[in-house]
């Protein structure tokens, strides 16, 4: 048999799908299994209330770029009100004396810390739930991140720190694993993901973009990260994982190993199963906290904004544990 050469013919005509599981009008996919049983849950795993934020600063003037998908540029702020403009007269002086300062951002939607829409990535002519992709055309019709955003986020996490488990500061560009070694890794935490968890999983690669020059960074780019199997699909279906969370910047290891497609699980996992993308995070906070006390579950919270219409939007997460 040749090797697969699209999308279609790697997952197949078989492909496991969650299309129609929530309606004919669904938008939000798996994030239908964070019932308010889950909030609870989530709420349930809080021992001491510290709280962790997981997204990395839009526009620092510490750093030469935003982390980005190739492609992709960084976040642009602009002061359009400043005292400067006072000073200068570009404002007309109010009388009662009072000043302000108003920015504008031109930025993509998923340059930052993002959720994307379910919409966002498609093959075959069709997006989540079946439905066409023509209702893509000039704004996403169906499954935009708005549908996130109204929903909102909140549910039980888990944090598998796939760095610590290997024992490096990050993963390597090309280095991929499986759920086995998710597993594995959880075990080896003293932790269990169990049905419904908000999968988090860090590999090391943000602190690594902070550490690096963009030169090295983005040479041969090449994300380490889960890489797609029928089983490890499979396993997220029966997992009913709402939401995959991650320090990458596109959630998965970029190309597929044998064929060399490229993010064959935005696909097998956004498309088909509905599950939530939330990508180019800071977990190395987090993770800290975890491995100094062993406790590697919490209250996982996130409120995308409802950008009518967009294939994505920045965010940030709120972790309390
Ligand atoms: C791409 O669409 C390439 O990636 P992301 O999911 O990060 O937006």
């Amino acid at each position: 048999m040749p090797p697969p050469r699209t999308i279609s013919e790697l997952l197949g005509p078989d492909a496991p799908s969650n299309w129609g599981r929530w309606g004919d009008d669904d938008e939000v996919g798996s994030l239908n299994y964070l019932t308010p049983a889950e909030a609870l849950r989530g709420a349930a795993a809080i021992r001491t209330g510290q709280s962790f934020t997981l997204q990395v600063p839009i526009g620092s003037p510490d750093v030469a770029a935003d982390p980005v998908f190739p492609g992709r540029s960084s976040a642009v702020r602009t002061s359009v009100a400043d005292e400067g403009h006072f000073l200068r007269g570009e404002i007309e002086e109010p009388a009662d004396g009072h000043h302000w300062a108003d920015d504008t951002i031109e930025m993509y939607l998923q340059g930052s810390t993002q959720y994307d829409a379910l919409g966002h990535l498609w093959y075959d002519g069709k997006i989540w739930n079946g439905y066409d992709a023509a209702t893509t055309i000039g704004s996403l019709e169906k499954a935009s991140v708005a549908a996130i955003g109204r929903r909102g986020v909140v549910g039980h996490g888990v944090l598998i720190d796939m760095a610590r488990h290997r024992g490096v500061p990050t993963l390597r560009p090309g280095d991929t694993f499986t759920h086995h070694d998710l597993l594995a890794a959880a075990a080896a935490q003293g932790t269990t993901i169990s049905d419904r968890d908000v999968l988090v999983v860090r590999t090391g690669r943000m602190g690594e973009f902070y550490r690096s020059s963009l030169e090295d960074f983005y040479a041969d780019f090449d994300e380490p990260g889960l890489t797609y199997s029928r089983e490890l699909v499979e396993w997220f279906q029966r997992m009913e994982i709402p939401n995959l969370v991650t320090d990458l910047i596109a959630n998965e290891a970029t190309y597929h190993p044998g064929t060399r497609l490229e993010l064959p699980l935005h696909c097998a996992l956004m498309r088909n199963l509905g599950v939530a993308f939330t990508e180019v995070c800071w977990l190395d906070d987090l993770a800290d906290a975890c491995a100094a006390d062993g406790r590697w579950t919490f209250l996982y919270t996130a409120a995308p904004l409802v950008v009518v219409g967009a294939s994505g939007s920045p965010v940030n997460p709120v972790v309390i544990r």
